[in-house]
C-alpha cells in the first residue's frame, strides 16, 4: 500500500501521555513502543510542512471514568499533573496543535473529536486526510478513527504506531478489524511515498 502525505493531510497523535506509558497510572502494555515510530512520522510531516495535532486526555480529578466516580479506570491524566504530560521522548514540534479532551467531569470522551474543536480546526485548514496513531488502540485511537471516518476524512491508521490496553484479550485486534472494515486504511512507515 503506497500512500502520499498530500497537501491536505495532517498527523493526529492520540494521547501519548506519561500515564499511558509503563510507569504511569494506566499503563498500556508496550505503550512506549509507539514513540520512536511516531517521531519518524513527525519528521515526515514536518519536512512536508503539514500540521501536527496531539490529543491529550485531560481529566478533572472527579472524572466519571475513574472507579471512584463510577467508571472502570484508575485515576489518570489529571489536568496539569505529571501523568497528563506528553511523554518527554515524543518530539512534538513547537507549533503542534494540542487538543484537550474528556474535560467534562460527567462525560466520558474517548474520541479526540468529542467535545473539542478538532473538526473545526481541520476544516479551517482544508484537511481531508488524517494519519492517526498513538494510544490506546482499543479506546481513544479507535474512537478517534471511527469519528474521523464518520466525518468524512480519508483516515489512515498507523499500524506501527499504536498499542492497546486489551482489558479483554484480543480487544486491540478487534478494534483494528473494525476500523479497517469501516474504511480506515492501515499503513506502516514504509508505505509512505516521499
Ligand atoms: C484512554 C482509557 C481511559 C485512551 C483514555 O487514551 O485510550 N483509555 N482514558
Ligand atoms: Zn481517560
Amino acid at each position: 500500500m503506497k500512500i502520499y502525505i498530500t497537501n491536505k493531510s495532517a498527523l493526529v497523535i492520540v494521547d501519548v501521555q506519561n500515564d499511558f506509558i509503563p510507569g504511569g497510572a494506566l499503563p498500556v502494555p508496550d505503550g512506549d513502543k509507539v514513540i520512536d515510530p511516531l517521531n519518524q512520522y513527525i519528521q515526515l510531516f514536518r519536512q512536508q510542512g503539514r500540521p501536527i495535532f496531539a490529543t491529550r486526555d485531560w481529566h478533572p480529578p472527579n472524572h466519571i471514568s475513574f472507579k471512584e466516580y463510577g467508571g472502570i479506570w484508575p485515576p489518570h491524566c489529571i489536568q496539569n499533573s505529571w501523568g497528563a504530560e506528553f511523554h518527554p521522548n515524543l518530539k512534538l514540534p513547537k507549533d503542534t496543535i494540542i487538543i484537550s479532551k474528556a474535560t467534562d467531569p460527567n462525560k466520558e470522551a474517548y474520541s479526540g473529536f468529542q467535545g473539542t474543536e478538532l473538526d473545526d480546526i481541520l476544516k479551517s485548514k482544508g484537511i481531508k486526510r488524517l494519519f492517526i496513531g498513538g494510544l490506546a488502540t482499543d479506546y481513544c485511537v479507535k474512537n478517534t478513527v471511527l469519528d474521523a471516518l464518520e466525518l468524512g476524512y480519508e483516515t489512515i491508521l498507523l499500524l506501527d504506531a499504536i498499542k492497546g490496553v486489551d482489558v479483554n484479550k484480543g480487544d486491540s485486534e478487534k478494534a483494528i478489524d473494525e476500523m479497517i472494515k469501516k474504511g480506515a486504511i492501515g499503513i506502516k512507515l514504509d508505505d509512505i511515498v516521499e
